[in-house]
């Protein structure tokens, strides 16, 4: 079924969101966010698809958005803040996810920077982009997919992707998920807008299982690291301390777990 705006906005309970806007049909809610002349979006604007045909993962991935059966919604702001500080508003939309799924009894996990995972499967995502002028961000548009009501996956998912009704075992109301979403949403984006990043950082570390376990890191910039995460920085930063105890700090990349580091 559709999402319905009407019921989102009932349970919804912020003053940072304002409209919600719907299409049954779309490329991808980011791309669309992106596009959208200044004059026609505000802070606090949200795009919901019903369906995406491009759905649009980190580095040109595809992200696959099944018609009704999942959140594809993309938040608009315009943070008055350095480039610097962006990589934040992806670890507080995935952070928003995680604790409203929370409020449904199922306890996931954070993987930096972008995923939701539970028994490390991914069931949710986060892809921010930013439009600027010149040196000033104009805006951030942080999408979010969030795997909702799905039954099966296609082949090449399967062994890597859930949805919260094959873990929860019955289907998923979307309104009170949104609504949930947004609302934390407003609470960390307020926080952030105060400059009170360490209380952010401080939520996700909570909920982070990657905290003290030995990774690799393949970086953007194509690098590959082993080491030890230590902590994650005031600015989304993931720290990871090799065995010589030198701690370096990553701002994009994929993580996994170090299998060897598991032997005995
Ligand atoms: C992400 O990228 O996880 C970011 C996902 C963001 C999606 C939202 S939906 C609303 C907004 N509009 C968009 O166009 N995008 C955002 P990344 O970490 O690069 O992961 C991408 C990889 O996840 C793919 O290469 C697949 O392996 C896998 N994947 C694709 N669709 C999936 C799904 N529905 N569930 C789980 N895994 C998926």
């Amino acid at each position: 079924m559709k999402v319905d705006i009407k019921g989102v906005k009932e349970y919804m309970n912020n003053n940072i969101i304002e409209e919600l806007k719907y299409f049954d049909s779309v490329t991808s809610t980011n791309e669309l966010a992106l596009n959208m002349v200044s004059s026609k979006i505000q802070e606090g604007d949200v795009i919901i698809g019903g369906e995406q045909t491009k759905g649009r993962g980190r580095l040109k991935r595809n992200w696959y958005s099944p018609q009704y059966l999942g959140l594809w919604f993309s938040i608009i702001v315009k943070p008055a803040k350095d480039f610097e500080r962006i990589p934040l508003l992806t670890l507080i939309g995935a952070l928003s996810v995680q604790q409203a799924i929370k409020n449904i009894k199922i306890n996931s996990d954070l993987k930096w920077p972008n995923d939701i995972l539970y028994n490390n499967k991914k069931v949710g995502g986060v892809l921010s982009q930013f439009r600027s002028d010149g040196s000033e961000i104009d805006r951030v548009v942080v999408g979010i997919g969030l795997n909702v009501n799905q039954r099966e996956f296609p082949e090449e998912l399967q062994d890597n992707s859930i949805s919260l009704r094959m873990i929860k075992g019955t289907v998923i109301e979307k309104e009170k998920l949104l609504a949930d979403i947004l609302d934390n949403f407003s609470d960390f984006y307020k926080l952030f807008k105060d400059g009170e990043y360490s209380k952010i950082i401080c939520s996700w570390k909570k909920e982070m299982s990657m905290l003290n376990k030995q990774i690799i890191i393949n970086s953007s910039n194509g690098n590959k690291m082993k080491g030890k995460v230590v902590d994650i920085s005031n600015k989304g930063e993931l720290i990871i301390e090799n065995t010589k105890g030198v701690k370096q700090k990553f701002i994009a990349g994929d993580v996994s777990i170090d299998k060897n580091s598991l032997r005995f």
